[in-house]
């Protein structure tokens, strides 16, 4: 999923696809560049940033989503706010993807249900009252998978099936870089839930933390590298989320996660099918037939 902010000012691209013509050409540069599905979306999530009104994202999502749809391109909208989920659906996106899960906006899950459109819910805690309030988690991984099973069931008591939900456990949303790591190494947990899993790492602020390179400053505690510089950690976590068996992974640099996603599946595609060890036991030693 390549992602298309149609927005003044995300932390990691802030302002570069305002113009609608300039976020159409990059949609078309990443499907290019590999990616199977577009993520369009006219509101910053970033802390502090002022929420636009619906009539400015309605402006800014709803062209660029028909321009991309009428390539024959996957769109999805990156959208809170039922209104403009459904403009993007009619515009002829395919797929709502909602950092709230339905909650910002009571109007969201009898439009999902309406629609039968696949719904994105990531885990948010605190949400929009609160969303730099200290996350506190005891169990950062058992308490995300829980609180996205409740999603679930509430969201199906609105009427939404089982069968269009996919899972986002919303690295950086209310978590700090301990919990996303702890999140990233317990993702087979989040996937036991049994629905798709959407993972969304790219060049968030605890990839620009990383143990220090040989000769590089030291740079854990300190200020992380710029956005852009996080795409080879991006990539990594990519392929991470590929063998842990995610859905999909929503990233700014496609041509980086295509290549971390081509060596996975070459790695399967080579894999040698090892005898089960047990059944190798049970026949006896390698060359001991008869003892
Ligand atoms: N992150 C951002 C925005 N939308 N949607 C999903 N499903 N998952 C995410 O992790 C997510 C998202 C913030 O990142 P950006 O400002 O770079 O788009």
């Amino acid at each position: 999923m390549g992602i298309v902010n149609v927005t003044p000012d995300s932390f990691s691209d802030g302002g570069r696809w305002l113009d609608p013509t300039a976020a159409v050409a990059h949609g078309r540069a990443l499907a290019a560049q590999g990616a199977d599905l577009l993520d369009v979306g006219g509101e910053s999530t970033r802390p502090g940033s002022t929420r636009p009104s619906e009539a400015e994202e309605l402006d800014r999502v709803v062209p660029v989503v028909e321009a991309l749809a009428g390539d024959g391109l996957l769109v999805s909208v990156d959208t809170m706010r039922a209104a403009v989920a459904a403009a993007a659906l009619r515009a002829g996106a395919v797929l709502v993807n909602d950092v709230s899960g339905g909650l910002a906006d009571e109007a969201m899950p009898e439009l999902v249900a309406s629609t039968g459109a696949p719904f994105v819910v990531m885990h948010w805690r605190g949400l929009l009252t609160d969303p730099s309030a200290e996350p506190h988690y005891d169990d950062v991984v058992a308490e995300v998978r829980a609180e996205l099973e409740q999603r679930v069931d509430a969201l199906a008591t609105a009427g939404v099936s089982r069968g269009q939900i996919i899972l986002d456990p919303g690295l950086g949303f209310s978590k700090d870089a301990g919990h996303n790591w702890t999140l990233l190494a317990g993702m087979e947990e989040i996937l036991a839930i049994g629905l798709p899993v959407l993972l969304g790492a790219s060049r968030k602020r605890f990839l620009g933390r990383l143990p220090a390179r040989p000769g590089a400053p030291v740079n854990p505690g300190g200020t992380p590298t710029p956005a852009p510089e996080r795409d080879a950690a991006t990539a990594a976590t990519s392929l991470l989320a590929a063998q842990a068996g995610c859905w999909a992974v929503r990233v700014h640099d496609v041509a980086a996660t295509r290549d971390a996603l081509g060596v996975e599946e070459m790695r399967r595609r080579h894999a040698r099918t090892h005898p089960n060890p047990t059944a190798l036991h049970t026949r006896g030693p390698v060359g001991g037939a008869g003892r």
